[in-house]
């Protein structure tokens, strides 16, 4: 395996909407490559990054993974990432260690949900892209609405740098609007093609798409754009360098156009990826100094050894993998380095570099390269690997907080330990999703971010570690709060023979702003509760609001004030006073008007428009808020803000209503009061439940 330098590596993340082609993709780029013998297909789950069991059986990309290829002496390392919802947390991973983003957009569909999120990230990183249009050869593509949509949704600098020879069935090869050559392919999936002149009836758009992207490159440069006043043109020179600067910039974004499985177009993709996407040596990695300032750092490998983890996975045999991009410096097989982020030393085995799942040992990966470690100690997601003495830092990856929750338990008896330590290493591989148990009902407790997500959790769980569990239907986590301030009183007495009990306060309760959780003010003057004991107070009062009040569900958004009481020498203790804040508490419930809050999330629904109208009727009948309609060319994006109760069942509702065409994303939002009528079921179902009696869920 040879080692290569920054200047001759590219580090693209493939990200766009599920089902655009990523992964199908990538194995016609290795088998174009000549890295592997058999080009792989995600329709005979034989591809190279969807090796997992789960996404073999489910043919969707679950998890990031990383692949590599070498063209024109080019080293290009592929992350192929998941397109869907629940899992755009590893997209957004791999954006932040590649230093461009292939966006794969379907030429049929255009535009979709999750190509505008990954877009946002991608922009947010200020990351070149270049976007992949893919599915020509399928029935209804079209580069023309695609580009409108790409234009209208991501930006108006999205540029054709080659043109489709044919659409549809009849989908051949591409134009280059560079060197003006056509590339004409035989349709037997060797990737095998001809280079000629451009077929005449192509002749006059290729002269005015080519024409619109001189103009695009110029207008990004005032150098160059001096030069197109003056000569009305630019030299081929002058496109390629002021193309490849303008992308550099992530000012213009070029577009090329491809089948992954007729693989059409694929060479002169990776053409482009050499020719306008950057090197590490080009882009200096964004890192931050000992005070959080932004500072980069250049991949130089003679310089101390730093890298950053974006990934970890849980391999039940061969135990944690660390993925980690070399920042800068040389890191060496059989070393010591150290994690900078626990302040602990981690010994370095052997050090690999992944087509797949298949493991090559390196002795060396240099600045700019990505390459992963095995049974590393201590080492997780966003940590620092280099040297001791080394200040600099990387932004860590933010994972998004889990959305919802399952109750889980164990199909056998003995395996609820099993469950612990298995869910803690699949938490250290997906920081989306967390195991907890419910303080209140003792249920282990899986969240993440939508129905989907916990499935395939739950299934790695039984194929990896041999843990088989039940999932029981999600669990909305309510909460309670107060409409009225109030005064209370709480007095604990109690005599029985030799010492008493004795504990006595009054308390002030308001409700406060949604989000401010709980807030508790010492108030006594005089000594009216001893010092000692108001922590007591405060205890009960604690440990009252996390039991709830109506149905069981923690109390938020009040403050509670002590401001009198009164004790007895000999009686008082901390118990005592701790019931009194519980019995003052209870007493405040009375008054207070309790009510109770549900989750309640953003909803982004992408669909033909003629479902439109349709969709939001549905929405509106999930007690849903519209907040905005937009359209991109065919589709219509539909906004709202919709109780999390009713988006349960949301993904079947929306399948069978489009027929597989429309996609959503949803985002937790905030806290809202449950109408009354809900409630009263709420309370029910809680107190149902405590009688140990099922009933369905509300
Ligand atoms: N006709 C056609 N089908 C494609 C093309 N690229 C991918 N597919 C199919 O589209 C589906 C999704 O592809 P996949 O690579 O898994 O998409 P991903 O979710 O973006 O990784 C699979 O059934 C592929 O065979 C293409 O260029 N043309
Ligand atoms: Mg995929």
């Amino acid at each position: 395996m040879k080692v290569y330098d920054a200047a001759s590596i590219r580090n693209v993340a493939l990200v766009g909407h599920s089902g655009s082609g990523k992964t199908q993709l990538a194995s016609a780029i290795l088998a174009d490559a000549g890295m592997i013998n058999r080009f792989g297909k995600v329709d005979d789950g034989t591809t190279v990054t969807d090796f997992d069991e789960e996404e073999v059986a489910r043919k969707h990309t679950l998890s990031a993974s990383l692949a590599y290829a070498e063209w024109n002496k080019q080293k290009i390392n592929l992350i192929d990432t998941p397109g869907m919802g629940n899992f755009l947390a590893d997209a957004r991973a791999a954006l932040s260690v590649a230093d461009a983003a292939l966006v794969v957009v379907d030429a049929v569909a255009g535009v979709m949900v999750q190509t505008e999120k990954v877009w946002e990230a991608a922009e947010e990183a200020a990351l070149p892209r270049l976007v992949v249009l893919n599915r020509i050869d399928r029935e209804r593509a079209s580069l023309d609405r695609s580009l409108t949509s790409l234009r209208e949704a991501c930006n108006r600098t999205v540029i054709p740098i080659q043109l489709p020879i044919g659409e549809e069935k009849t989908f051949r090869g591409v134009v280059d609007l560079v060197a003006r050559k056509a590339y004409t392919f035989q349709t037997d999936e060797s990737g095998k093609f001809s280079e000629g002149a451009i077929p005449a009836d192509m002749t006059a758009a290729v002269d005015t798409a080519r024409e619109a992207l001189i103009e695009m490159v110029a207008e990004n440069d005032e150098k160059l754009m001096e030069k197109f006043f003056e000569a009305g043109t630019l030299t081929d020179e002058e496109l390629v360098a002021g193309l490849r600067a303008a992308t550099l910039g992530a000012k213009v974004f070029p577009l090329v156009c491809t089948s992954a499985t007729l693989n059409v177009g694929v060479q002169q993709l990776l053409d482009a990826v050499v020719a306008y996407l950057p090197s590490p040596a080009d882009r200096p990695f964004k890192g931050l100094t000992k005070d959080g300032a932004e500072s980069v750092r250049a991949a130089d490998e003679k310089a101390a050894v730093s890298a950053f983890v974006w990934k970890t996975v849980a391999d039940p045999f061969a135990g944690r993998i660390t993925m980690f991009r070399v920042v800068s410096g040389t890191m060496k097989a059989d070393s010591t380095i150290h994690n900078r982020s626990k302040d602990a030393p981690e010994r370095l085995g052997h050090l690999m570099v992944m087509q797949g799942k298949t493991p090559t040992n390196v002795q060396e990966i240099k600045a700019g390269d990505l390459g992963a470690v095995a049974k590393l100690k201590d080492t997780l997601t966003n940590d620092v690997l280099g040297d001791k003495n080394d200040a600099t830092a990387f932004a860590a990856i933010k994972f998004p907080e889990p959305v919802l929750s399952y109750a889980i338990e164990p199909k056998s008896r003995g395996d609820e330990d099993k469950i612990s330590t298995s869910m803690h290493r699949l938490e250290e591989e997906d920081p989306s999703i967390r195991y907890s148990r419910d303080p209140q009902t003792k249920e282990l407790l899986l969240s993440g971010q939508g129905q989907l997500h916990i499935e395939v959790t739950v299934a790695k769980l039984k194929r990896r570690f041999g843990v088989d569990v039940n999932l029981k239907p999600p669990r909305i986590p309510y909460r309670e709060t107060i409409k009225a301030s109030t005064e209370a009183h709480g007095r604990h007495k109690k005599q029985t023979g030799g010492h008493g009990q004795f504990g006595d306060c009054k308390i002030r309760v308001e409700p406060l702003m949604r989000g401010a959780d709980f807030e508790f003010v010492d108030d006594i003057f005089g000594g009216a509760i001893p010092r000692q004991f108001v922590p007591a107070v405060e205890k009960g009062i604690q440990d009252a609001r996390t039991r709830g009040y109506l149905a069981g569900y923690p109390m938020v958004d009040f403050r509670v004030t002590v401001f009198d009481g009164s004790y007895h020498d000999v009686d008082s203790n901390e118990l005592s006073f701790k019931l009194a804040g519980s019995l003052a508490f209870k007493d405040a419930m009375t008054r207070a008007r309790p009510t109770i809050l549900e989750p309640i999330m953003n909803v982004e629904v992408y669909a033909p428009s003629d479902f439109a109208g349709d969709l939001m009727g549905d929405l509106n009948g999930r007690r849903g808020r519209i907040a905005g309609m937009d359209t991109r060319g065919a589709m219509t994006i539909i906004k709202a803000q919709v109780p999390m109760s009713e988006m349960l069942t949301y993904e079947q509702h929306l399948t069978s209503a489009t027929g597989g065409r429309g996609s959503y994303h949803m985002e937790y939002s905030h806290y809202d009061e449950v109408p009354s009528h809900l409630q009263t079921k709420i309370i029910a179902a809680a107190k149902a439940e405590r009688a140990g009696v099922e009933v369905e869920e509300v």
